[in-house]
């Protein structure tokens, strides 16, 4: 790709017929730091200039190559495209790309527009474009030919080529982190504590429960969104009039589960349970066995008891699928 951008910035060179192609070795352009030590000092040192650009682009090389032909000194701000600093943004509002050159505090944007305007500020060295008019109409000819194919290289039936398929797959990247997030947003919405929701993998696939406390942002273990739950692991059975307390005691046993689970691995339900378990179920007692089997018993005693209530019947009936 660098190859083919110094191709392409040498034919513009050349044709605008300023130097012979040869003389200026390009590859230092990309070390930025070589034109902050080593440029002349010109008429413009007073000048504010800086350039917010990115080290492989093409379009930032040309302005580059510009800047050192003129022998302008000025300052090279690198800007993460995938995450553009309010700079960029501000000085670059309508396209938010770079380069922007920002002189004196007043931004140009647009490589071929950059390019220009240091030769019309800096015209006193190093012509750019050629002073006849033609030659020059050609020089821009060739210019905004480089510039059209460079955005047909993106077009291409959807052929992702050269420096175009990186910003492809950074956009296409983007778009799906963004979308994820959207996602997220709106199951975070739904999936708070009390909240019924149906275990969709693992051994409790199925199982109705509810959630305990909410880990939208994950934790240092379990970097991703998730929850504690606590569900059925047994069900309750259908209790009639003429049961005998006993039968009904038996019958309303349940046993629980608790446990952490991924958002991606639970349904959110319409339904709440009205059921505390804060302070009897927390993450640490997952921690040893003890501290399982008494948060388990306690679990097991509280939906009991909401069962016995005769509360969330839907909660309490074995999901049919
Ligand atoms: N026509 C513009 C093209 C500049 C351009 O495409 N810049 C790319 C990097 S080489 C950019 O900033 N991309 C960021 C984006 O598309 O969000 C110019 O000549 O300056």
């Amino acid at each position: 790709m660098m190859l083919a951008c110094f191709r392409w910035l040498k034919l513009e060179l050349a044709l605008k017929g300023c130097r012979s192609k040869d003389t200026m070795d390009y590859s230092n352009l990309i070390h930025s730091e070589f034109f902050f030590t080593k440029t002349l000092p010109n008429k413009a040192m007073a000048d504010e200039v800086v350039l917010l650009d990115t080290w492989a682009s093409m379009f930032g090389m040309r302005v580059r190559i510009a800047l050192a032909e003129k022998g302008v000194k000025y300052e090279y701000k690198e800007e993460n495209l995938r995450n553009k600093s309010p700079l960029l943004l501000q000085m670059n509002p309508i396209h938010k790309k770079i380069p922007v050159l920002i002189h004196n505090g007043k931004p140009i944007c647009e490589s071929a527009i950059i390019v220009q305007y240091i030769d019309e500020v800096w015209n006193d060295k190093a012509p750019i474009l050629p002073s006849d008019p033609y030659e020059r109409a050609q020089a821009r000819f060739w210019v905004d030919y480089i510039d059209k194919k460079s955005g047909e290289r993106v077009s291409i039936k959807g052929l992702k080529v050269g420096f175009s398929r990186s910003r492809v797959a950074a956009q296409s990247r983007e778009k799906r982190e963004e979308r994820r997030e959207q996602r997220e947003r709106k199951m975070v919405k739904l999936l708070k504590p009390n909240r019924a929701v149906i275990v969709l993998q693992g051994r409790y696939a199925g199982r109705k429960a509810v959630i305990v406390r909410t880990f939208d942002e994950g934790t240092r273990e379990r970097p991703y969104g998730h929850c504690l739950v606590a569900g059925m692991k047994k069900y309750p059975s259908k209790v009639i009039k003429k049961d005998s307390a006993k039968k009904t005691a038996k019958k309303s046993r349940v046993k629980a589960f608790v446990k952490l689970v991924n958002y991606q691995h639970l349904m959110p339900t319409r339904y709440t349970v009205d059921v505390d378990l804060k302070d009897a179920v927390n993450p640490d007692v997952l921690s040893s066995k003890d501290k399982k089997v008494t948060a388990l018993k306690e679990t097991k005693k509280r939906l009991e008891d909401r069962f016995k209530a005769g509360k969330n019947r839907w909660f309490f009936t074995k999901l049919r699928f």
